[in-house]
């Protein structure tokens, strides 16, 4: 070995054998010593004795939707605190990156569902960006403990407590906790920390809730799908439901099925690339009929076994075969759910799932002693009625009888009242946040079957309105569109790609696009996403930006963004059910 190159190899030795490792530093009295201080957060008192601190070495994360594969090294430190005077506890697990890692970031991550907490799921895409990623369990007794099990004192009183807490102050604590105790961990004094937040769904609520209330909490967020205008969202699942009995119709599975595949076969080219992609779910809505669907032949295997279903209590009710055509009333069902919920004067109440997106909250069950399909209500819309609203200690409602269109519209404006300061979640006014200098990254599958895509559309549009009036539309989309952006991602189910439309692709690298804004003014005209499954696998795809809209040309081989006014006007509403603006 020539001697030059054996004393750059000795010198770097010598670096690294003086550098500080995790070992060094992920130590109980290291994070100890590195906590806030006692009078950092009024109101807040950290137990030091609470602290745990253990390295991981060689973690391996692969497979993610919400981030690409890494193998890393982190610090997992817990510990909790307390709100003076309530004698609560809440834990806070961070993540934090081997000190050589480290890139002067900090993240926090949400949950999704009725769960504060994603768990160690969500934390890996902080630390590959090297981050130091936070997450919560809101004070509700443990990580596993979702917000609905602590919701109540006793029936009929609420723990507002808890509300708050899952509303928006455990985000706010974790994130002021979490960026203090990075700092003196990393002895960062004088140095920029940008601060992050990632989440989808629930998260993405948890997200907005932050952004909506606190200007300087994060440099930036991304916020997937978000469960916002909350009772609206919950109510939502019930509505496929109600649209079947009130239709007196419970379609077979299958036959729901078989209607997206056609809508999807019939969509597809629309966007200029015949990939199995609807692309441009507007374009579907303003020129595919679902009536031509009518006497399609369908058929699917039985599923589980009806002998065996009472003795082994599968995990999905069996079903027998589904052999049979499309009918005028399933297509009924189908449109009456595309169409959204209207109260029974025929005003619309509130807005639906895009038409390719499958029909989830529209499932039936198959009862094999009458021999008949029929519905449970779903059960996150049950649970917010009997819980959130009647303020009873139970999930599920025994059924829908006498409940009407104008049933649900009345449950939603009871949550809506009940919890507009908590959970709704849609203060359009972001001035705060846009003068610290914020920046957003909004996403939602064209294809989501949980969270309405035009719900994230709404918002936006509200965000738009309210920040820049009296400007014309496209000058107050441009401003918007200089710091808050949505991408309504095509093919994409919820917060994951669609295995019913597998060519689509997934915005993976969401944080890594978002810190190249915040930190080096990088601003994503498009959003980079990447293929995650089928034949195009590990594809990269771009993701048009709202208002415009994608179009393939070339026969499929050049994607452009086009402003298409009719399309635009599919995905606004008019709330007219409400006297009191839908933001
Ligand atoms: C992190 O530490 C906490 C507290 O000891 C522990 O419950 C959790 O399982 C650890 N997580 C990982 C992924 O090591
Ligand atoms: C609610 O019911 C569950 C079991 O069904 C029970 O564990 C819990 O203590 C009850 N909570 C309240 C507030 O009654
Ligand atoms: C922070 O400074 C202390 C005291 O100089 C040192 O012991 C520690 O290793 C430093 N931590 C890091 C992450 O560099
Ligand atoms: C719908 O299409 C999927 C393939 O994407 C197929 O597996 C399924 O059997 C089809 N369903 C019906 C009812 O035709
Ligand atoms: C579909 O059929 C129904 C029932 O015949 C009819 O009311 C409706 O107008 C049709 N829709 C379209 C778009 O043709
Ligand atoms: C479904 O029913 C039709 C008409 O009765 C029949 O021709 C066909 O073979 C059946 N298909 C299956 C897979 O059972
Ligand atoms: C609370 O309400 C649930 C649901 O109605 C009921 O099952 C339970 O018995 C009630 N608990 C008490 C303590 O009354
Ligand atoms: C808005 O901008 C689009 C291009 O992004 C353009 O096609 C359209 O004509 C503009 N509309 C108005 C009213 O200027
Ligand atoms: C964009 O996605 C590709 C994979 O499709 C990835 O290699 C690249 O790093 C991503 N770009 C950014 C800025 O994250
Ligand atoms: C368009 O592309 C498809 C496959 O991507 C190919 O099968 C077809 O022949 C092409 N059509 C023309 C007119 O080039
Ligand atoms: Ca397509």
């Amino acid at each position: 070995m020539p001697p030059k190159v054996w004393t750059l190899a000795a010198a770097a030795f010598a670096a690294i054998a003086h550098a500080v490792t995790l070992d060094d530093v992920c130590t109980v009295s290291y994070a100890k010593a590195s906590l806030p201080s006692d009078n950092f957060y009024l109101g807040i008192t950290i137990d030091p004795s609470s602290v745990i601190a253990t390295p991981v070495t060689n973690a391996v994360v692969s497979g993610q939707d919400m981030y690409p594969d890494a193998v890393f090294d982190y610090c997992n430190v817990t510990f909790a605190y307390s709100h003076n005077g309530r004698n609560d506890q809440v834990l806070v697990t961070y993540w934090l990156p081997a000190p050589a890692n480290f890139q002067n970031r900090y993240l926090s991550t949400g949950g999704g569902g009725l769960a504060i907490t994603s768990g160690s799921g969500s934390l890996p895409g902080g630390i590959i960006y090297g981050a130091v990623a936070g997450t919560t369990d809101g004070g509700f007794g443990s990580f596993s403990t979702q917000s609905d099990a602590v919701f109540l004192l006793q029936n009929g009183t609420v723990n507002w407590q808890s509300v708050f807490m899952f509303g928006y102050q455990a985000h706010h604590e974790l994130s002021t906790l979490g960026k203090e105790f990075t700092k003196q961990f990393f002895n960062m004094s004088s140095t920029k920390l940008y601060s992050y937040y990632q989440g989808c769904s629930e998260g993405g609520r948890e997200g907005w809730s932050q952004v909506q209330r606190f200007g300087d909490e994060w440099d930036g967020a991304v916020t997937g799908a978000p469960a916002l205008r909350f009772s609206f969202q919950q109510i939502q699942h019930l509505y496929s439901n109600v649209v079947e009995q009130t239709m007196d119709y419970y379609p077979p599975p299958c036959e729901l099925e078989k209607i997206v595949n056609e809508t999807i076969a019939a969509c597809d080219p629309m966007d200029g690339k015949t990939d199995g992609v609807v692309a441009r779910t507007d374009l579907c809505k303003l020129y595919f009929n679902v009536n031509s669907t009518i006497g399609r032949p369908y058929y699917c295997a039985a599923t589980g076994s009806l002998a065996n279903a009472k003795r082994q209590m599968p995990m999905s009710a069996p079903t027998p075969a589904q052999n049979g055509t499309v009918t005028a009333k399933g297509v009924a069902v189908a449109n009456e759910i595309i169409s959204g919920l209207h109260d029974l004067q025929g005003r619309r109440v509130y807005i639906s799932y895009q038409p390719a997106a499958s029909f989830v909250d529209a499932q039936t069950t198959y009862n094999s002693a009458s021999n008949t399909w029929g519905a449970t209500p779903s059960g996150i819309g049950a649970e917010f009625v009997t819980r959130y609203l009647d303020l009873l200690n139970t999930s599920s409602l025994a059924n829908l009888d006498g409940v009407t269109y104008d049933t649900l519209k009345a449950w939603i404006y009871d949550g809506w009242q009940r919890y507009e300061d908590t959970l709704h979640t849609t203060w359009p006014d972001l001035t705060p946040f846009h003068t610290a200098g914020g920046k957003v990254l909004h996403y939602h599958g064209e294809s989501d079957n949980s969270i309405p895509t035009a719900s994230s559309v709404r918002y936006w549009e509200s965000v738009r309105s309210i920040m820049y009036p009296g400007m014309s539309y496209n000058a107050s989309a441009a401003a918007l569109n200089s710091w808050y952006k949505l991408f309504l991602v095509p093919g994409a189910a919820h917060c994951s790609p669609n295995t019913a439309q597998p060519n689509g692709p997934f915005p993976q690298t969401n944080l890594a696009v978002l810190i190249d804004w915040v930190e080096k003014g990088i601003e994503p005209k498009t959003l980079n996403a990447t293929v995650l499954q089928g034949e195009y696998m590990g594809e990269n795809r771009q993701i048009c930006g709202w208002p415009l809209r994608p179009l393939w040309t070339g026969n499929g081989t050049t994607m452009e963004c086009v402003y298409d006014q009719p399309s635009i006007d599919t995905w606004h509403y008019n709330f007219d059910a409400f006297k009191m603006p839908v933001y």
